[in-house]
């Protein structure tokens, strides 16, 4: 298929007027084909920017080393370009649209000169499905493409939904790397220096440009900037929800399934509990999504979600059979790995996969390099955020009703984070707004390795969300307070709950061993989604009887008890921080609702002593 194919006139001006400023030297639409995936990466293995993995240990995969400097996401170099500075919000960063658009449109000329522009049609969420939104990324990148093909749904089928006037949001994205006459990559990651990298949404026109990085979010468009910041802003104005969000599936030994969505900071192990193996005899859990959730009220008011992706795109550090066997098996084949090492029979190897280093490896930056456990400033062999982008429908436990176009009813919203004291095992709210409350405070410690903050301070990152919300924070509260206010009834909306797997004890011992044992953490939620759990009010919302949750192997009573007892000073530590350093952040956009939970929790709070 060419552009002259292309039925769908505003598409075909869009690309006509981007190809004229970008100027590259060929167009190619992207058709979703097998035959065309392979192509590229022979393109690219061919060119040296990356290499074929052993065909018996890991068929269909490769590897590509990125620029050491385009490792990770940009957040000072994301922006959000709402009309005005306000509509961003004090999370943001703001940049006047117009202005945006000049310096843009500076770099974009003539960046695609000596390289080919793809056409990627893409569709978050399954095809054809009423909560999907389609979306087209101009790339001058096949490693783009490729990891498009992916983590979404790609090709004709998306022109044919799109027919003559479908609505898709424009995604423009280069490397910003041009090449002079008869210059190639030779075999290295294209990008621009870090001050000319721009991750720009605009909210108001629902366009993405990105420019000069090929990693990740950065690059991978219907990701965060899509199906997170852009969507954002679509679903408050159309009364749904785009979160930060795992999808699970956990099903009792009677049989009976719930759907749960989660949300926590980043470096909490969401990818690992959407995957979770139980430890309790007879339940199960299996997965719809790892990291993005579109929920909308259905006709019964009840909120359905869908994974808008198709892909997942996990950081490969600390991935083993043992903390997530599921992962590891949907990213055995046809999968492409980005910064771990690589082994001498051509396998791949990272910190954390669950055994030494075979011998010589090459690390992230093409260097020979061997394990040295003695040497505790050995630089790793994997980046840190290295990732492997692999097909969800090869996930082992991936839910037979991922890719239902109707969604599935959640039941349940976990919200939590990395709390080595204060914040008990489990709790659930009394209400919605007291669970908007929750996912309002989130954040993780910061530990000793963090140097811009002293250790013990709280980083917070309300509804895991600080990096991707499109608008003003505290508008986006005051939206899920109205989804609630929405609802037909109480009873129709999930129950929410703020988790804590990272409890230490005094000494710095985990108090609770997690992983598999999670189980027994949403076996609870799944009662409590019944009525059946056993319960007992407290300060701080409703938790379980230190009885109501079975003990792993290990963990006494007395570490039960640690772990499901309310903190009353600690609380009153927390209450302080979220009134002097979290909410004024917000200003006259906090929601009263949240202002006035805070001020109730501190009363029961002082009421208990
Ligand atoms: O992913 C994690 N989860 C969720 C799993 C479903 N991690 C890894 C976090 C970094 C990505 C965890 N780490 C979890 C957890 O529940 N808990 C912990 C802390 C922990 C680490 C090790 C042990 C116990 C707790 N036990 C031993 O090392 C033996
Ligand atoms: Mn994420």
């Amino acid at each position: 298929m060419t552009l002259t194919d292309i039925k769908h006139k505003k598409l075909v001006d869009w690309v006509n007027e981007i190809a004229k400023m970008t100027t590259p030297d060929n167009i190619v639409i992207c058709n979703g084909s097998q035959k065309q995936y392979d192509e590229l990466i022979e393109l690219q293995v061919n060119s040296g920017l990356c290499v074929r993995l052993n065909e018996e240990k890991k068929p269909g995969c490769v590897l590509f080393d990125s620029d050491p400097s385009d490792v990770a996401r940009v957040e000072k170099r994301t922006f959000i370009a709402a009309p005005t500075a306000e509509e961003a919000g004090p999370t943001n960063n703001w940049i006047d649209p117009a202005e945006l658009k000049a310096t843009m449109t500076g770099l974009y000329t003539g960046c695609m000169k000596g390289r080919t522009m793809y056409v990627i049609p893409f569709s978050m969420g399954p095809l054809g499905s009423p909560i999907s939104k389609l979306g087209v990324e101009i790339t001058d990148s096949a490693y783009v493409v490729n990891n498009m093909m992916i983590m979404t749904r790609v090709g004709d089928k998306v022109l044919e939904l799109l027919g003559t006037d479908g609505e898709f949001i424009p995604c423009l994205h280069s490397v910003g790397k041009p090449l002079q006459e008869g210059e190639t990559d030779g075999g290295k990651w294209p990008c621009a220096p870090m001050d000319d990298k721009y991750i720009s949404q605009f909210p108001a026109t629902r366009e993405i440009w990105s420019y000069g990085s090929g990693y990740g979010g950065n690059a991978l468009l219907g990701k965060k900037c899509l199906a997170l910041r852009i969507a954002t802003v679509i679903a408050r104005d159309e009364g749904w929800l785009a979160e930060h969000m795992l999808i699970l599936k956990v099903t009792s030994p009677e049989g009976e399934s719930k759907y749960v969505t989660a949300a926590f900071p980043s470096a909490c192990g969401k990818t690992n509990l959407a995957m979770l193996i139980p430890t309790i005899p007879g339940w199960k859990v299996q997965t719809i999504g790892d990291d993005i959730a579109w929920m909308k009220p259905g006709a019964d008011g009840r909120l359905y979600a869908i994974n808008p992706e198709a892909g997942f795109f996990g950081v490969a550090p600390g991935t083993s059979a043992q903390s997530n066997y599921n992962a590891l098996a949907a990213a055995s084949k046809n999968t492409i790995f980005t910064n771990v090492a690589l082994t001498a029979d051509k396998d791949v190897w990272w910190e954390g996969i669950g055994y030494d280093a075979p011998g010589e490896v090459i690390d992230w930056n093409g260097n020979p390099w061997t394990q040295n456990k003695a040497d505790k400033s050995q630089k790793p062999a994997a980046h840190p955020n290295s990732r492997f982008t692999a097909p969800a429908g090869q996930c082992p436990c991936i839910a037979e009703e991922w890719e239902d176009p109707n969604g599935v009813p959640v039941s349940a919203i976990l919200f939590g984070g990395r709390r080595p004291s204060t914040i008990p095992l489990v709790h659930m709210a009394r209400n919605w707004n007291h669970g908007v409350f929750l996912g309002s405070i989130v954040g993780s410690e910061v530990t000793a390795a963090t140097l811009d903050v002293k250790a013990g301070t709280i980083r917070r990152d309300p509804f895991a969300m600080l990096p991707f919300c499109g608008y003003n924070m505290g508008d986006y509260f005051k939206h899920w307070i109205e989804v609630g206010a929405a609802a037909p009834s109480a009873d129709v909306l999930p129950k929410i709950f703020y988790v804590n797997w990272f409890r230490k004890t005094a000494e710095g011992k985990w108090l609770w061993p997690g992983y598999g044992d999670n189980s027994r953490v949403l076996k609870w939620v799944f009662e409590c989604c019944n009525g059946t759990a056993k319960t007992v009010d407290t300060p701080i919302g409703i938790m379980p009887t230190v009885d109501a949750i079975d003990r792993p192997e290990g963990v006494t009573e007395e570490d039960m008890k640690a772990l499901l007892t309310v903190d009353v000073d600690g609380w009153l530590k927390e209450v302080e921080d979220i009134r002097t350093n979290h909410y004024p952040k917000f200003g006259s956009h906090l929601p009263q609702e949240l202002a006035e939970m805070l001020d109730t929790l501190e009363a029961s709070l002082k009421a208990s002593k």
